[in-house]
């Protein structure tokens, strides 16, 4: 089995950056050796410390928006996956490198004389100002691999344009909270496909897949999962008929978390003991 969250709304309160509610259920799924996955916009960066404040160091991680994939070393395989770290751990990259990302950005402003503005152009105080980061997380928020936050501010029919611009470059525009992300030919859902085939390379055998996440680029992930959970939020998304075993929880942040893994784990329990039923 695996595990794949997002962090933001989901497993992390957007507020407190809490997630006591959630907990409990961490412990408890190390304890079975279910890999929790943190699929994230985040970076590598950000999102090292936080994997191992969440007790997460053992599993892979997703960082920005599936552009890159941690691997620690038992998912690691000889021939595939040069460049293993004195960490243990791999990094691939599933998308294109940061530096083609904002050539193509400075193009298309250029050419549809558009206006946005790209993290990378932002002074830290104007970021920490606008997310209300610290300066130590603005920082590593800001080493940026595969994926370029932005913040658009021009009209609907610009930014239709400068999706369709960006498309024929093979790039991608996402909606996060804030900021739009601009990345490669990728997104969470790729990502996580990607991983469930690494781990059928490794184990001969398809793992059963759950997934939890609040926000529109989310849905990608959630669809490719065999269950899924929509943590409430303020977003309402409409994830395709392509996935019925969806549930939706009541409770937000890690608090929906804990009652999406709640509301799969019995219906698994149930079928793992089919007389309990
Ligand atoms: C960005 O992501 C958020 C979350 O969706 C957004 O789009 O508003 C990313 O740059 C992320 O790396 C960063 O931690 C976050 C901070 O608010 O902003
Ligand atoms: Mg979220
Ligand atoms: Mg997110």
């Amino acid at each position: 089995r695996l595990l794949f969250t997002d962090l933001d709304g989901s497993l992390l309160d957007h507020h407190r950056y809490d997630w006591a509610p959630a907990r409990q259920w961490l412990v408890q799924l190390k304890a079975l050796g279910v890999p929790v996955i943190p699929v994230s916009c985040k970076t590598r960066s950000e999102l090292l410390p936080l994997r191992r404040e969440l007790g997460l160091d053992e599993a892979p991680f997703i960082a920005e928006n599936g552009a890159v994939v941690g691997l620690p070393s038992a998912w690691c395989h000889a021939r595939l996956d040069r460049g293993v770290g004195a960490d243990g751990m791999a990094v691939r990259s599933l998308g294109v490198d940061i530096g083609l990302i904002r050539q193509r950005l400075a193009v298309w402003r250029a050419r549809l004389d558009a206006c946005f503005t790209t993290m990378s152009e932002m002074s830290l105080d104007e970021l920490m100002t606008l997310t209300g980061m610290s300066a130590p997380q603005a920082r590593l928020a800001r080493m940026r691999e595969g994926s370029e936050p932005l913040i658009w501010q021009d009209d609907e029919a610009g930014l239709e344009a400068f999706r369709a611009g960006l498309a024929g470059d093979g790039l991608r525009l996402v909606r996060g909270g804030r900021f739009w992300h601009v990345t490669g030919d990728c997104h969470k859902g790729s990502a996580v496909n990607w991983l469930i085939e690494r781990f059928e390379a490794l184990r001969g055998q398809r793992p059963l897949t759950l997934a939890l996440g609040d926000g529109p680029n989310d849905i990608a992930m959630l669809e490719a999962v065999d269950q899924a959970v929509v943590i409430c939020g303020c977003h309402g998304l409409a994830v395709s008929p392509h996935q019925p075993a969806l549930y939706r929880s009541e409770a937000s942040g890690p608090e929906g978390w804990a009652e999406g893994v709640d509301h799969w784990w019995a219906q698994l329990q149930s079928l793992d003991n089919p007389a309990a039923i």
